[in-house]
């Protein structure tokens, strides 16, 4: 699909120089390439896969649907959405992929994208100004900008099980499935992990596999999809409000067309409270997680009244009480919509079928993997597909993978050791000319793909050209600014319920990660600082 050909843009002389090299072909680092290239930058963009889509490009086992509805999960250029209908509410993989060959055509990207070249390592050049960019073939590029688009869940996370080489089954995480596909049919299959991929993985597998046993180690808070085929009449109507649509996903808390009750959910009476719960439910989706009251996220009492309508609904569908306290328990596990709710569509209803088992990891732990299955505390569990749901190093660890050095020599994983420090979630200090999107410290995770690659994409299509206009080469965020942009977050994160639960929000579901709130709540107060820096001639960061 690539027109550059390996090697094209090795060599030394300026003249061969990128102005920018974007890693990553999902919505982010598309969306890069399209507006640099109109803007007249020679970029190119390294994609480790054999395909665009990203996140969809990697994680297409059966079931895999984006959880933003149409038409929110989507660019908003006109070009586009004039011409492309979708066929669901909420489309699969495989649909995404499809939008992205659109975007391919309609855009004619491909020609700058180099697919299964993944960046290996990057070290800035202090007396050029430029970055001195590897891939794992060994290939050099030099860019003045580095811009790196490795998406939120970009490095898998497998569990450290004694024994899982030793497995003879198949066995694959959710973000690395097989290309080709592998179904579930017949089989001894086992999940571990309930988040938004194992709820999909488990709505399929119970289908048709010989047996499936789920691992739950917490269970998740899902919420009814409500999913919808959609007729291109019907989308084509929808079309009169998509400007608007696309000028509220800009304005909103986590770039939906959804606006939230400002009131306060405890000084609502109690029966019109839980009709607006009602209402939100049945219009599925983000609703009844962003839709709801004000203080949701930051009182616990508030929060418990959504908990508890969301327990009762759940809790209907599944007829075996034992597994109904252990799928939706009176208690909560934490507050409600902390960690990232899961959208379902027939979730709970698997649990009342005969081929389908639960096991509570922390009731009976996985103890090793053997050959036949997994052993637990209480025997062997034999499979013939293990599948491991079990998520990312979210959010930092698409960026730290890569042996980034700065201008001291220090790595990009060395300097974030202690935690993520960023300024504006764009950058950080002793990386000049590198700017990050959907990263650390931005609203990456609280907010829907395409909505981010436009906005936060725009700020750094501004950046750029600023520099051009300026005749500056160099942009570096001040270590101050850093800390000051660190602490705001952190104080954030202190008056909301995010750190009372563990999840990848607060880095808290890998092993030794350092827990920080690791995304900006609230898109429109985030991008109105973004912007204020940038109207005060990049105010926190140092201009050569
Ligand atoms: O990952 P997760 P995910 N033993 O980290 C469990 C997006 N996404 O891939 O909760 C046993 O959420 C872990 O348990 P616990 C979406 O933003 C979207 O599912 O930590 N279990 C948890 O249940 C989502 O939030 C869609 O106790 C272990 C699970 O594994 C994000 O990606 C689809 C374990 C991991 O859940 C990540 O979702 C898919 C262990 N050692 C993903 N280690 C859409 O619908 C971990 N777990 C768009």
């Amino acid at each position: 699909m690539s027109l550059v050909q390996s090697g094209q843009t090795q060599k030394n002389d300026d003249a061969e120089i990128l102005d920018a090299l974007i890693v990553g072909a999902g919505f982010n680092g598309i969306y890069q390439l399209h507006r640099l290239r109109q803007e007249g930058f020679k970029v190119r963009l390294f994609e480790a896969g054999a395909d665009m889509g990203g996140i969809w490009y990697w994680n297409c086992y059966p079931g895999a649907r984006v959880d933003s509805h149409i038409p929110i999960y989507e660019y908003s250029i006109e070009e586009l959405w004039r011409d492309w209908n979708w066929t669901e509410r909420f489309p699969a993989w495989d649909e995404l992929r499809r939008y992205f060959h659109y975007v391919d055509k309609k855009l004619d990207l491909g020609r700058d994208i180099r697919f299964s070249t993944r960046v290996s390592a990057a070290e800035f050049d202090e007396t050029r100004n430029h970055w001195v960019i590897r891939t794992t073939d060994g290939d050099v590029v030099r860019a003045r900008f580095f811009i790196l688009c490795t998406g939120f869940a970009s490095k898998p996370y497998i569990p450290n099980y004694k024994g899982l080489e030793s497995f003879t089954g198949e066995s694959w995480h959710t973000g690395l499935w097989p290309q080709e596909g592998s179904s579930f049919a017949g089989k001894r299959v086992g999940v571990v992990g309930t988040g938004a991929s194992g709820v999909q993985v488990v709505q399929e597998a119970s289908k048709d596999a010989a047996h499936l046993t789920v691992f739950q180690r917490t269970p998740i808070l899902a919420l009814p999809m409500q999913q919808r085929k959609l007729d291109v009449e019907t989308q084509q109507r929808m079309k009169a409000d998509y400007p608007e649509i696309f000028r509220m996903r800009r304005e909103t808390f986590g770039g939906f067309d959804i606006l939230r009750d400002e009131r306060s959910a405890l000084e609502v009476p109690p029966e019109e409270r839980r009709a607006l719960y009602e209402k939100l439910w049945q219009k599925g989706g983000f609703h009844y997680w962003i839709g709801g009251f004000a203080d949701i996220l930051t009182d616990e009492e508030a929060n418990r009244t959504m908990y508890d309508f969301w327990c009762e609904k759940t809790r209907a569908r599944i007829k075996d009480p034992a597994l109904a306290d252990k799928l939706a328990p009176m208690e909560p596990p934490h507050p409600f919509g902390v960690k990232r709710p899961s959208l379902e569509q027939w979730y709970y209803e698997v649990f009342n079928r005969e081929n389908v088992s639960l096991v509570d990891v922390r009731e009976t732990p996985i103890e090793e993997v053997v050959p036949e299955g997994v052993r637990t505390k209480d025997g062997l569990v034999e499979l013939d597909m293990l599948v491991l749901a079990t998520g990312f190093d979210a959010v930092t660890g698409g960026l730290t993978q890569i042996d980034i050095r700065g201008t001291d020599g220090v790595t990009l994983k060395e300097k974030w050791t202690e935690g993520a420090r960023t300024y504006l979630g764009f950058a950080t200090s002793g990386f000049p000319n590198m700017l990050f999107l959907y990263g650390p410290q931005s609203p990456s995770g609280f907010c829907n793909g395409p909505t981010c690659a436009e906005v936060q994409g725009e700020w750094v299509v501004d950046c750029l050209r600023y520099m051009r206009e300026k005749g500056r080469r160099r942009i570096e965020a001040t270590a101050q600014a850093e800390e000051g942009w660190t602490q705001l977050l952190n104080s954030i994160a202190d008056m909301t319920l995010f750190p009372r639960a563990d999840s990848w929000y607060m880095g808290a579901n890998i092993p030794g990660k350092p827990r920080q709130l690791l995304n900006f709540p609230g898109m429109p107060i985030y991008m109105d600082q973004c912007n204020a820096a940038a109207s005060k001639g990049y105010e926190g960061f140092v201009l050569d």
